[in-house]
């Protein structure tokens, strides 16, 4: 079954803002071929930027501009949040264009993550979302989304198509896991869980890139972790672009989310560039990082 298809049992401004990312999905996969190097300058957060960041931002800040039924846009590309004035709709999308950037100089897969609010207001908890998805650049360029009734894989096939790969995604317990951070500049509470979840036999799966090691969690289960660290006690990934859509979907599949004390899903952004640890992933995996997080383990 195609996306398309897929798409007519949700919402029709969700299936077509879903639509529209799968589009320029396409779009960005190409450029990968002609837009694959530094651009040489930072963002707003002091990162350089490949010039594919710009470029993908700006094919998907274009297509909801378009489109008539986005407000607002809050891209971790840009500074601040955008105002569409000619908008019809009232939807805020959260945006990263091209998350784990930095693994496209060595062909690992990336992704673009995209969060869809239906009241405009991009700075509300996370569980006021009405759907999320996020593209994988990999070695087949897929689509995952959730609408609230499920979570669904599309794959792209050789016409640029995306057909239906794996329906209703419910994560498993499993048992790998990913910690950003160095060894060094974690917490005594976070290095006792990663010692416990080695004690148990997960095994560390870790690239770099959110969305891919996100990926593997919903299929095999586990838990992805970007904890606090001892000179960052917000970690390093952003509530809005990074956290707030894949914490939505892990949910959506039967995961959970934590930031050590509470749902990352009911954090209420503070600023465009909240930053917050994360645990998301497995049920089990994610109640154990708030009993250590928690001191109670
Ligand atoms: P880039 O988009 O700058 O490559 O950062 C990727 C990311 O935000 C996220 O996708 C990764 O999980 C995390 O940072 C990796 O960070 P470390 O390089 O510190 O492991």
């Amino acid at each position: 079954m195609r996306l398309e298809e897929h798409l007519k049992s949700v919402d029709k401004d969700i299936a077509c803002l879903i639509n529209l990312v799968a589009e320029k999905a396409k779009v960005i996969q190409w450029g990968f071929l002609s837009h694959n190097f530094y651009a040489g300058t930072e963002n707003i957060y002091g990162e350089e930027q490949l010039e594919m960041d710009k470029w993908a931002d700006r094919i998907l800040f274009e297509a909801f501009e378009e489109c008539g039924l986005v407000k607002t846009v809050a891209s971790e590309e840009q500074a601040e949040i955008q105002e569409i004035v000619k908008a019809k709709g009232t939807w805020g999308i959260t945006l990263d264009p091209l998350d784990g950037v930095s693994c496209v100089e060595t062909n690992l897969a990336v992704g673009t993550i995209v969060g869809m609010f239906n009241e405009g207001n991009v700075m509300e908890k996370g569980e006021k979302m009405d759907a999320a998805c996020y593209v994988l650049y990999g070695p087949l360029t897929t689509l995952v989304y959730t609408a609230k009734k499920g979570v669904h894989e599309f794959v792209m096939n050789k016409d640029g198509d995306f057909v239906l790969r794996k329906e209703n995604i419910k994560m498993p317990e499993g048992n790998i896991y990913g910690s950003g951070g160095l060894n060094k500049d974690w917490t005594p509470e976070h290095e006792k869980y990663i010692k416990d979840l080695e004690k148990q036999g997960y095994k560390l799966r870790y690239s770099g890139s959110f969305a891919a090691d996100f990926h593997q969690v919903l299929y095999k289960g586990g838990v992805f972790t970007y904890p606090a660290l001892k000179e960052k006690p917000n970690g390093k990934l952003r509530l809005l672009f990074e956290c707030n859509p894949m914490s939505f979907i892990a949910k959506e599949a039967g995961g959970d989310s934590t930031n050590g004390e509470q749902s990352i899903l009911s954090i209420k952004p503070e600023k465009l560039d909240h930053r917050v640890p994360i645990y998301v992933g497995s049920k089990g995996a994610i109640k154990l990082a708030e009993e250590y997080m928690g001191g109670k383990k």
